[in-house]
This record gives structure tokens, sequence and C-alpha cells, in this order.
């Protein structure tokens, strides 16, 4: 059937179905801009799922118990989980993964900034679990209320499973800082490390954000960035301090008036650094990638050719 409505007529039922909280589905009619940012911004999640493998990957032969190991290589597998749900999702928009995965590769597509920092002691992958997973959830959990159904449903599943990883990054750092000297001070350290990263998660301030407007007109994002960075770090602060830890801001400080905990100055110059390529571990986190893409030709050629025979045969 032919459809002979102009583009206004279009646009303006698609921005009705948006406005009554339907979601879109791959095979709807779409603005060729709303694709474009779902396949940007999905694209970008994927790859910081499995670039986010790797920080706390290296770990996993240093757990101190078997324990510890087991529920660290659950989190780092489903990481890689998240990437395929969300590679997935990018492909339903009509792209191809090899494209995406290339990108990447070459140094083309950003990742999430926080995932080119070292982890230099085991208290940082209880850091990332709480911290880092504390903030991609908040992230997320707005995320699951995005108009794509692919992303939104993808997004429901995820944050279950970052709950979980979040949970157990709380239980060891809250042992840590009750622990020994030597513990609380390891806490202490990873929390110094990796607070700001992990506050730049949600993105630029809303001022130099350039597709924040975007992508809340079509309610792929539901709230800004500040809004979100706000949200945690309202949630996150008292939980650390409950605990003696210290944040690492000498101008954070509680305002009566507006509710929230007020942070000092984010330094937006590092944050552009690391996400345009020259952070500690960019150049380290590519080459990993790399490689494992290279060893893992052989099974993506064997796939390739099973595939074939199987339709040969069919
Ligand atoms: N890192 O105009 P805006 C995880 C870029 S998953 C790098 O404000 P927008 C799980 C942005 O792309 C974490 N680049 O952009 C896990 C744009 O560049 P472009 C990932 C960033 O889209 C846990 C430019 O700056 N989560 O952690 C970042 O409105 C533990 C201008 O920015 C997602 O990807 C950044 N932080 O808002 C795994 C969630 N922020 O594309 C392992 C989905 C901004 O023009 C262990 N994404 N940029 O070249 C989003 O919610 C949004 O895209 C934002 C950015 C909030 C990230």
């Amino acid at each position: 059937m032919t459809d002979d409505r102009t583009y206004e007529e279009k646009l303006a039922e698609f921005e009705a179905r948006i406005e009554r909280g339907e979601k879109i589905e791959p095979g709807d009619w779409m603005p060729d801009e709303y694709r474009r940012q779902l396949i940007r911004m999905i694209s970008q999640h994927a790859h910081s799922e499995v670039v986010g493998m790797l920080p706390e990957g290296a770990w996993i032969p240093h757990a101190p118990s078997l324990r510890r190991k087991m529920i660290l290589i659950a989190k780092v597998q489903d990481e890689g989980g998240h990437g395929q749900y969300l590679y997935h999702a990018a492909e339903s928009l009509g792209v191809d993964r090899e494209e995406l995965i290339e990108a990447l590769l070459a140094g083309k597509a950003k990742y999430s900034n926080v995932f080119n920092y070292p982890t230099l002691t085991w208290a940082d992958i209880g850091m990332i679990g709480w911290l880092v997973d504390g903030a991609a959830i908040k992230n997320q959990t707005m995320l699951a209320h995005s108009s794509y159904g692919p992303y939104s449903r993808a997004m429901v599943r995820i944050c279950a499973e970052e709950t979980f990883h979040y949970k157990q990054g709380k239980e060891m750092i809250t042992l840590y800082a009750k622990g020994t000297p030597e513990q609380r001070q390891m806490a202490q350290d990873a929390l110094n490390r990796w607070w700001w990263p992990a506050l730049m998660m949600f993105g630029p301030p809303d001022s130099q954000s350039i597709h924040t407007e975007t992508l809340m007109r079509w309610k792929i994002k539901i709230k800004t960035n500040d809004q979100l960075r706000q949200e945690f770090i309202n949630e996150i602060v008292p939980e650390f301090l409950a605990l003696g830890l210290e944040i690492p801001d000498p101008d954070l400080h509680y305002d009566e008036e507006t509710g929230n905990w007020v942070i000092g100055e984010i330094d937006w110059d590092e944050f552009w650094r690391v996400i345009r390529g020259n952070g500690p571990m960019n150049r380290d986190r590519l080459a990993a990638r790399r490689e494992a893409h290279e060893k893992g030709k052989w099974v993506r050629e064997a796939l390739e050719a099973y595939a074939q025979r199987q339709a040969q045969a069919a």
C-alpha cells in the first residue's frame, strides 16, 4: 500500500504517537534524524558495554576469593551480553553491526569516558560496581522509558542485571570501609579515582550538550544530563558519608534551600580530552578490542560457513 501523506503529516502523526506514550517500533515510519540519533546513541552505548568489560576483566585472575571471582566473571559476562542486546537494538534501525564495530576499532566511535581510566587496586572493582554501575543505572532507568521500543526493552533487562552489579560493589566497599585501616584507605583511594569520571558519565553540562534538545523532543531522553547527574549526586553522597568515606571535592556542600548536594567545578577539559581519545587508557582499550576482534575472526568465519551450509541444504 502506498503512503501518500506528506512529510509534515507523517511527522505530526509520529510526534502524536510519542506524546500519547506509544513506543516506536522498527518497521514504523520515523524521521531520518530520529533514526540517526538512535543509531549514534545505542551504538555508543553498546561499545561502552563491550569496552567496559576490560577494566574489570583485568582483575578476574587476581580476585581475592573464589566467591569474588565468580561474581566478577558473571558481571563481566553480563556486560558482554548487554553489548549484544544493544548491537541488536541498533541493527533494528537498519545499520550493519560490522560497520559499527569497525568504527569502534578505527577509533572513530565514542564510548563512555569512564572506561578510559585504569583499575589500580581490587577496591576499584567494588567502586566500579557501586559508583559506575550506579551512575549507569540512574541513566538507564530513565532510558527504559525511551520512545524507541527495542531500546527501552533492552534497558529494562539491562537495569535488572546492573542492579546486581551495583549491590555486589556496594557490599564490597562497605566491607572495606569498615575493615582494617589498609582496606579503608583502599576504598577511599578508589573513591578519589572514580568520583569525577563517574559524574562525567552523565555527559557535558546542559549548556554544552548538543543533542539533548532533539533527544528530549522525541522522548529518547526524558531528563537532561545535569538533572540526572544532580539526582545521582543527591542519592549517593549521603551513602558514602554514612560509611565515613570522604568525597574528593572540597567545595561539596548541602544546600538547605534546594535540598541538593552542590558539587565543585567538574574538569570539563579532562572530559573532552578523554572522549576525543586522549585519556590514560584509550589506546590500551582499543588495542585490546582489536586483538580480541582479530582472535575471534575464525569463529565469525566458522559461523558464516555454517550459515551458508544450512542455507544450501534448505
Ligand atoms: N562518554 O550532546 P551530548 C555502562 C559525547 S554503560 C563519552 O550531551 P547526549 C555499563 C556525546 O556522545 C555507560 N562521550 O550527548 C557498565 C556527544 O558526542 P557525538 C554508557 C560522551 O547523547 C558499567 C557529545 O559528547 N551509557 O556504564 C559522554 O545527549 C560498568 C555531546 O554530548 C550510555 O551510553 C560520555 N560520558 O548525552 C559497563 C547511555 N557524554 O555523539 C561495564 C546512553 C557525552 O556528537 C562496567 N547514552 N558524550 O560525537 C546516553 O544516555 C547519552 O548519549 C549521554 C550523552 C548521556 C551519554
